[in-house]
């Protein structure tokens, strides 16, 4: 009943189609495999979904470029208003649409709502970057000349996104690629399709006011089939993927051999720095929400704490208190610090890893075991997990996609730091301290070698407006807010030459 409910909020009474041009005329009949979509909270089937195949796929692309001739040759404040509608769009569905996150990813309400309410910032800002698409102007060296640089349409763009922001992630993409002219085929997580069949039912109000085809398509398919062509289409000039290491590495050679272009999103192993004289409250609450929040499965998650020895007691015994004290339990039923992982496959990694770091010498300090929920036996509940452990050993030089912990102590900032950087991700860090100079040094060249660098702050969490992405292994993609628009366009110098007499750069003669 409650399945059925959060389905018919957000239009999805029947599920319509895996494969789509954007409107309600869009949905194509496709022809691939059936997909399960399963709730988290439960292990239930919530719904059969029929994906697309190669050919469907090759529909969607058609659309895309299609729909690019005409989206691209509109004014970008006119695609801003499109997107200031589905901006509007979202604030009215932002409930159902957060209970359909909850539901089908599993993540607990109060964050599904922040994921939409990311979905609704991002549009605003787009809305006011259709009118700031700036390029400069510079001077030529030469008498007569004009130079300057312009911004066109690059093309269909390809999103691929991962099941832990099963929305957030596309809109930060879309909504910029929207007003950049460019449009978007949206290839979701297989673990979460009716979160991206449910976005566009409600974008297709909008999408049928400016009667709007191929701009907005998205296409439910197997990775190995669907995902592979997508990477390797020649019609698809950039591809922004989140996902994890390998899936990128995989990503940058197939896009990369045929001169694509990337954004990618991976995997993060983010490490909060607490130093001796950091106020330690505040300090407690950002690792604990950083480290349990989205049952530890955001590529922002906090997976590693680094203490100063003074201070390593009294805040491992506040923080494992308040692991004992968290609330693990159904996340439409009840109001839980943490809902389940998204799949069984989370709680055997996050298991295997506790014993891997056992063997190698790590003391478990709190949690680990799987929670038996009343009512709902299927499904995948773990209690959130803090471990002493070593920087340097295999397991915690990865990243473990749950709610997994490890706790170090470093006396020096520079040992800290040698630490926090001592990992193969590079995606955010941050510092607690109180001192001028630790902070500055943490924000130096020589400080965190990460993409986000917080002081007195947890990990995760980001606003939408600074660029979001990391260094290393997470791959170097920037997306969402300051100029990580730039990315979903192509840059044109032009050099104009508006007075008799040709002559050439760099002072050459070359004379007829
Ligand atoms: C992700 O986990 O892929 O900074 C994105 C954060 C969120 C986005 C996370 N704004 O935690």
């Amino acid at each position: 009943v409650l399945r059925d409910s959060i389905l018919a909020e957000v239009g999805l009474e029947e599920v319509p189609s895996g494969a789509t041009l954007g409107g309600s005329g869009g949905w194509l009949d496709v022809h691939g495999p059936e997909l399960v979509s399963r709730s988290p909270t439960d292990g239930q089937e919530i719904a059969r979904i029929r994906q697309a195949d190669g050919s469907d796929l090759a529909r969607v692309l058609d659309g895309a470029r299609e729909g690019f001739r005409t989206w691209s040759a509109m004014p970008a404040p006119r695609r801003g208003e499109v997107v200031r509608r589905i901006g509007t769009q979202l604030r009215r569905y932002k409930e159902p649409l957060a209970r359909l996150i909850t539901l089908e990813m599993g993540k607990i309400l109060p964050e599904a709502r922040g994921e939409v309410q990311e979905m609704i910032d991002i549009a605003d800002f787009a809305v006011g970057l259709s009118r700031q698409l700036y390029g400069m102007t510079t001077h030529s060296e030469r008498p007569g000349h004009r130079l300057y640089e312009q911004w066109h349409s690059l093309g269909p763009v390809g999103v691929v996104t991962a099941f832990n922001f099963p929305s957030a992630v596309w809109s930060w993409n879309a909504m910029l690629a929207g007003v950049c002219g460019d449009t978007v085929v949206w290839k979701p997580s297989s673990q979460t399709p009716l979160v991206t069949l449910a976005v566009q039912r409600i974008l297709e109000p909008v999408l049928d006011e400016f009667d709007l085809r191929g701009v907005f398509t998205a296409v439910v398919g197997p990775g190995r089939s669907v995902g592979e062509e997508l990477l390797r289409s020649p019609h698809i000039p950039l591809l922004s993927v989140t996902g994890s290491g390998s899936v990128g590495a995989h990503v940058a050679q197939v896009v990369g051999a045929r001169m694509g272009r990337t954004i990618l999103e991976l995997g993060g192993n983010n490490a909060v720095i607490v130093r001796e004289d950091a106020c330690l409250d505040d300090a407690l609450q950002a690792v604990f929400f950083g480290a349990v929040g989205t049952a530890g499965q955001r590529c922002t998650s906090t997976r590693r704490v680094i203490l100063h020895p003074r201070i390593a007691k009294p805040f491992l015994d506040r923080l494992c208190s308040a692991y004992r004290h968290l609330k693990v339990d159904h996340p439409l039923w009840t109001d839980p610090h943490v809902g389940p992982v998204t799949t069984p496959e989370a709680m055997e990694d996050m298991e295997s890893a506790i014993r891997e770091a056992r063997d190698a010498g790590g003391t478990l300090l709190a949690g680990g075991d799987r929670v038996p929920v009343e009512g709902a036996p299927e499904g995948y509940y773990i209690r959130p997990a803090i471990m002493r452990a070593e920087n340097h050993w295999p397991v915690v030089q990865r990243e473990t996609f749950a709610p997994l912990l490890y706790v170090m102590e470093a006396e020096s900032m520079e040992e800290a730091l040698a630490l926090q950087n001592g990992v193969p991700q590079g995606l955010s860090s941050s510092c607690f301290t109180n001192s001028l100079r630790d902070a500055e040094r943490f924000l130096s060249v020589r400080g965190s070698d990460c993409g986000i660098a917080n002081i007195n702050l947890g990990t995760s969490g980001a606003e939408i407006g600074g660029a979001f992405g990391g260094e290393k292994e997470t791959g170097g993609g920037r997306e969402s807010g300051s100029d990580a628009w730039k990315a979903y366009m192509r840059r044109q110098t032009v050099t104009i030459h508006w007075e008799d007499g040709l002559e050439l750069a760099q002072g050459v003669v070359f004379k007829l």
